[in-house]
């Protein structure tokens, strides 16, 4: 009987294990075939392990990178009386997402032209409480010299014509492999909540839609971004006021 246990809980870990590295052992099927792409990228599918190997180094990128944003954060909420950053997620492009950049940018459709050509395959989203938060963790991060800023798009100086706000930096940060050591890029957007709030209803309602009455539909989400920028700025002017020597240290 407990052997019988052993092996259930066995195979269960091992299909826990499967799932998170997206294989099905049961079918066969790889990350790819569920991937469901289309067919003009049929070719890419002889990838699939090669992709799946790809994809992990990734997700080690991202592991990396977070762990550094944690550390700073955890060591800032102990020297001051509260924590710059609210909040962090992230995400593995979507491999269809993947192969439609490449295709959109004329570039190569394989293993190492996604290597080479695409900045953003690993994305992390900082979630900060203030504007002036969000340049002190991009420094903070910036100036780790295992970190090399490979570019800097600032979002917040210069909001998109409709009105997107956020601070984008592509690192690049050394991973140690069984193989060696392996630079990989990663995208970090750093935004303030409220940048956060409208970028994510803005996607969800409208980025890379076709929209009706897009002109008005337009319009409003601009308002919207705008009020909220406002908004951002009157809690930093607050917080100036309430802290005019900035945080104050335990
Ligand atoms: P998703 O669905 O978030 O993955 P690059 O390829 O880096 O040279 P790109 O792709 O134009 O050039 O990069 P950029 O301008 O730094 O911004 C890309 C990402 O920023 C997008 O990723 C979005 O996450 C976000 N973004 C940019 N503009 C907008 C916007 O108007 N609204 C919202 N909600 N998000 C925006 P993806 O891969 O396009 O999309």
């Amino acid at each position: 009987m407990l052997i019988v246990v052993m092996k259930q809980n066995t195979l269960q870990k091992e299909r826990r294990e499967e799932g998170f590295q997206h294989m099905e052992k049961n079918t066969g099927r790889t990350f790819l075939e569920n991937a469901q792409i289309p067919e003009d990228f049929g070719a890419f599918m002889e990838y699939g392990k090669e992709f799946e190997a790809l994809i992990m180094r990734y997700k080690c990128a991202i592991r990396e990178v977070q762990t550094k944003l944690e550390v700073l954060n955890d060591e800032l909420s102990v020297k001051t009386n509260r924590n710059p950053i609210s909040g962090i997620k992230s995400r593995i492009k979507k491999p269809v997402s993947i192969l439609e950049k490449l295709k959109r940018q004329n570039c190569e459709i394989s293993i190492e032209s996604i290597y080479e050509n695409l900045n953003d395959v690993a994305g992390i989203r900082v979630i900060c409480s203030f504007i002036d938060d969000i340049y002190a963790v991009a420094n903070m991060l910036a100036v780790q010299d295992d970190i090399k800023v490979i570019r800097v798009k600032d979002y917040i100086k210069n909001p998109k014509p409709g009105g997107y706000r956020s601070y984008h930096m592509i690192v690049e940060i050394p991973v140690f492999f069984s193989d060696g050591k392996q630079d990989i890029r990663v995208e970090v957007q750093i935004r303030t909540i409220a940048m956060d709030f409208w970028a994510s209803l803005e996607h969800q309602l409208r980025y890379k839609k076709d929209v009706q009455n897009n002109e008005e539909i337009a319009y409003r989400l601009k308002e919207c971004a705008d009020n909220i920028s406002s908004v951002d700025q009157e809690m930093q002017e607050i917080r100036k006021i309430m802290y005019p020597n900035g945080d104050v240290d335990r």
